[in-house]
């Protein structure tokens, strides 16, 4: 049976792949290695963790021994990685933990899949590493990298290792690079879980400066599936960008979801901007289209409603998430070990 490995599979985005992995691909092993940083929880996949194919591996990307003995037990054919600080307003307060895992892990975990001659490395990139763009225009893949803030100078950086890989050694990588996902199990920290939850307590929703920045809104399913695509049929060293063609800015979105949840504008309080905040992010996603047959396929608002339907039936995740009560189902499910 073949072997999938995937990292950073306990958060958001992983943990949605993970699933589908299991529900479209009957015939392969899935291991998910994760640290279960505060972003991490093993609630997440509660529903496959008795799922014969579905092996957790607990531990950090950055840790070279407890990678090697995972890639060395399970010769993984396919690889995804997942594995990252993931939040910009988290990496203004230290960077230190983005350069680590981002940079630091990616390359210890492309060591490792040399040293078992893993078929095919996945490297799941952003497209915050292109920067900023004004009020026109797209990022392709031939965009030049320019990231703005700590985090997508360590994803920038990450890209430029694995390139540096795949010239050097032949290491059979991709690199895909996806907008702004939303969907089920998002941590509560990124813009639309946190205002769907704060709005459902009548709580303030801290729109960034004008709210006039723009982003482009994917649904985690579509980019699932995008990564699948590019891991299966992308051509190694090659950059796939995967957009949901969905750009609306963050105060029209912030409208959106209160008429969505029938709670009132006086929610909204405007807020000191983010420092270096990008103003727009756009994405070309034609190369995706043509070359790996793939295109989103949720319209924004339907994807949207389904989402907030999925918030208001597990406020107790989000509550627990919030409270800081899942600590305590890990030390349940991990005892010591975290
Ligand atoms: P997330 O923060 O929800 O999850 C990150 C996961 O990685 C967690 O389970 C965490 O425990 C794990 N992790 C962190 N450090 C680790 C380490 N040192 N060793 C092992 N595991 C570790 O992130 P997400 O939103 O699911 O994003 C996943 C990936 O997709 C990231 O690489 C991110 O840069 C990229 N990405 C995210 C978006 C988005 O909109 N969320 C868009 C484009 C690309
Ligand atoms: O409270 C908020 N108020 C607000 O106005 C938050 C959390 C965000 N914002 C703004 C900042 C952004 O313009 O909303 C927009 C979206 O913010 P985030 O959800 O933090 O996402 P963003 O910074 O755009 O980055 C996300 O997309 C690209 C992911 O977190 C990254 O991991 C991914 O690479």
């Amino acid at each position: 049976m073949p072997t999938l490995l995937v990292t950073g599979g306990c958060g958001f985005i992983g943990a949605n792949f993970i699933r589908w992995q299991l529900q479209t691909h009957a015939d392969q092993k899935v291991v998910n290695l994760d640290k279960l940083t505060y972003a991490g929880n093993p609630e997440n996949l509660a529903d496959v963790a008795s799922d014969p194919r579905y092996v957790f591996e607990h531990g950090d990307i950055c840790d070279r021994e407890f990678v090697d003995r995972v890639l060395k037990d399970h010769q993984p054919d396919l690889v995804v990685n997942f594995a990252a600080e993931s939040h910009v307003d988290r990496s203004i307060l230290d960077s230190g933990p983005f350069v680590r895992t981002n940079i630091v892990g990616t390359q210890i975990l492309m060591d490792a899949c040399r040293a078992v001659g893993t078929q095919r490395y996945l490297q799941v990139s952003t497209d915050e590493v292109y920067g900023s763009l004004g009020a026109e225009g797209f990022f392709t893949e031939e965009t030049p990298l320019a990231p703005n803030s700590p985090y997508s100078a360590s994803k920038a950086a990450a890209d430029l290792l694995v390139r540096g890989y795949v010239h050097t050694f032949g290491f059979p990588a991709v690199i895909t690079r996806c907008s702004n996902n939303y969907g089920p199990y998002q941590f509560p920290e990124k813009l639309i879980p946190l205002f769907i939850s704060n709005a459902l307590k009548d709580q303030a929703l801290p729109v960034y400066g004008t709210g006039h920045n723009v982003r482009d809104w994917i649904h985690v399913l579509d980019h699932g599936r995008g990564i699948d695509a590019a891991l299966r049929r992308g051509r190694v060293g090659e950059v796939y960008n995967f957009g949901g063609h969905s750009e609306v800015r963050n105060i029209d979105l912030t409208l959106t979801l209160l008429e969505l949840l029938g709670k009132p504008k006086t929610l909204i309080k405007y807020v000191t901007d983010r420092p270096g905040h990008d103003l727009r992010y756009a994405i070309d996603c034609a190369k995706a289209e043509t070359e790996l047959g793939w295109k989103p396929q949720y319209n924004f608002r339907d994807g949207l409603r389904e989402t907030i339907d999925w918030y208001l039936a597990n406020t107790a995740w989000i509550d627990r998430i919030k409270s800081g009560e899942y600590r305590k189902y890990y030390e349940q499910q991990y005892g010591g070990r975290l």
